[in-house]
């Protein structure tokens, strides 16, 4: 962060960011000498607020500068960041400001008719500031309030101090925040920094959500902190994409498999040449060998893939130089320990064995957001983190992954947590029980799956109407895409329900309902 601030002074006119607005909007380019004099203001705002070290700040609002000015500010003054998707729905929005007991909110305006009825339930909530789409409406917000201050314009001092939380589950209970320290950001920064060679000279096309760890920490918060440019969409479009790498001259693209499939795919992607990216990252999801070949063959360029979490930041990288292995997640990046262990005895397993992937380092989030348990469930006593995949390394040092010991869905690169679809349906009055599990799919990786027991003499429900039923309660992509009615779910003898039998017997969508 201190390294980000040093460029805004060094370099003060080159461009920080230029977002590509949609026509017949014009683009919008931010210098480095302008985003720090805009985040200094909007420090002053949070200040005027009273947002003070600690407090939790949501931010629900599109891929657009302000967002961008907010996280930078609540993070420098201290205060936690909170990114929210922006397609969760109110009633998933109130679970996540509840549990944080968030103090601010900023949101976007034409969401204030379906949010603002939960906000009086939230009584931690202080104050929600609504925020108009256009950027000029924001810079009107912040512009009478003068930077005063000048002994906190820098990070807080200490490293152990949370700046941002991001929302993950697991296969039980409710989504929980992980907590991420300014020492983590600043750790897994450097460590990218020297494994993929950021350069000042750098043009980084961004397309993925600024919500997650992905796009707003390794890639933006990469770009910044190297000084380089970055040209960010407002949205993913392929026809697009490939035309500002080739146009704009970038030389870096951060993406999910999901994203290269629709760039293969896209229209007259044979006359496009992509060789001039020195670097075209893959996470968030397994590469499907037959894309990582068909990629390098339509483009020239070889895909860079890794792996990461949302509570570490980046682990393992395939090398900027060196073998780039097809199906392989690459070797632990600098200042971070991987190892495999046996999941029952936790005792590290040789080369070529698969076991759990556990990670050490100081990337590793501090644990979860007053969860005492879940965190040191969540850690062995020697400070390895459990991450719940499966994974191999090579002799050679690399690693690959080989599945996830939890019931993870991965559906074009967001995760999915059976539980959370299961708890919706379960509101539903006609289902009687369910299951949920994710199918292979060849766009989104994995796609969401129900089966469904109905409840007696309330048959009449059908598949449309439980979709439709989802998508009200949970954002789009995790709401099914398909719901399967069966008589009932195979259980094992302590009436655990049969993920691997369901998923073998209704992923090719035989159904006896
Ligand atoms: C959109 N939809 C989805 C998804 N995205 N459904 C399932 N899975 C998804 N990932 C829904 C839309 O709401 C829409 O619903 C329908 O599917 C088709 O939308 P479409 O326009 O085709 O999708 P899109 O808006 O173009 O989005 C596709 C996308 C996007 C660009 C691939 O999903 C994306 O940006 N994914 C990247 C996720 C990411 O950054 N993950 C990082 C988290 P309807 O039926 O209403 O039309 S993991 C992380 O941070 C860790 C650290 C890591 O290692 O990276």
């Amino acid at each position: 962060m201190d390294l980000l601030r040093h460029h805004c002074l060094a370099q003060p006119d080159k461009t920080a960011i230029e977002l590509i607005d949609e026509p017949p909007t014009a683009n919008q380019i931010v210098t480095y000498g302008q985003l720090e004099a805009r985040v200094l203001r909007t420090m002053a705002l949070l200040r005027a607020l009273d947002v003070t070290p600690g407090d939790r700040v949501a931010l629900q609002l599109p891929k657009r500068l302000p967002f961008v000015y907010l996280h930078l500010a609540i993070m420098r003054l201290g205060a936690i960041c909170l990114p929210l998707n922006t397609g969760y729905p109110a009633r998933e929005l109130a679970y996540f400001l509840e549990d944080a007991e968030a103090r601010f909110f900023f949101a976007a305006d034409g969401a204030q008719s379906a949010v603002a009825p939960i906000l009086a339930d939230l009584p931690a909530l202080q104050t929600c500031i609504w925020i108009g789409e256009a950027e000029v409406a924001f810079e009107e917000l912040i512009a009478p309030y003068q930077p005063s201050d000048a002994t906190s314009v820098s990070l807080p001092a200490d490293p152990h101090t949370t700046c941002l939380m991001i929302y993950t589950s697991g296969t039980t209970g409710r989504p929980k925040g992980a907590e991420l320290t300014h020492g983590n950001l600043t750790a897994n920064l450097a460590s990218l920094h020297e494994a993929w060679g950021w350069r000042n000279d750098d043009v980084l096309l961004h397309v993925l959500p600024i919500f997650h760890v992905h796009g707003l920490i390794v890639a933006l918060q990469g770009a910044l902190h190297a000084g380089a440019t970055t040209l960010m969409t407002t949205r993913f479009d392929p026809v697009q994409t490939l035309q500002l790498l080739i146009e704009r001259s970038c030389t870096v693209l951060m993406a999910v498999p999901t994203i290269h499939r629709r760039l293969v795919d896209a229209p007259n992607a044979e006359r496009y040449s992509l060789r001039h990216l020195r670097l075209v990252t893959s996470g968030s999801d397994r590469l499907p060998d037959d894309l990582f070949k068909q990629f390098e063959a339509r483009f020239g360029v070889r895909l860079l893939e890794r792996y990461g979490m949302s509570e570490t930041g980046m682990n393992l990288s395939n090398p900027l130089h060196g073998e780039r292995r097809v199906g392989s997640v690459g070797l632990p990046l600098p200042g971070v320990e991987v190892r495999i262990v046996d999941a029952e005895t936790e005792q590290p397993l040789p080369d070529g064995v698969v076991g759990e992937v556990q990670v050490r380092g100081a990337n590793v989030c501090k644990g979860y957001w007053r969860q005492p348990d879940k965190t040191a469930a969540a850690f062995t006593p020697d400070g390895w983190l459990r991450t719940g995949d499966l994974g191999v390394r090579a002799p050679d040092g690399y690693f690959t992954l080989k599945g996830r010991s939890k019931d993870l869905i991965i559906s074009g690169g967001y995760n999915i947590y059976p539980p959370e679809v299961e708890l919706a349906l379960a509101d539903h009055p006609a289902v009687e029980m369910s299951a949920v599990v994710g199918c292979p799919d060849a766009e989104w990786g994995e796609r969401v799956v129900a089966l469904v027991v109905r409840r007696a003499g309330l048959a009449a429900v059908n598949e449309d109407d439980l979709i439709a039923f989802c998508r009200q309660r949970l954002a789009v992509y995790k709401a099914p895409r398909r719901v399967i009615f069966v008589d009932a779910l195979p259980r094992n003898a302590l009436g655990k329900v049969q993920k691997v039998q369901l998923r073998t017997e209704y992923c090719g969508y035989e159904s006896d309902g």
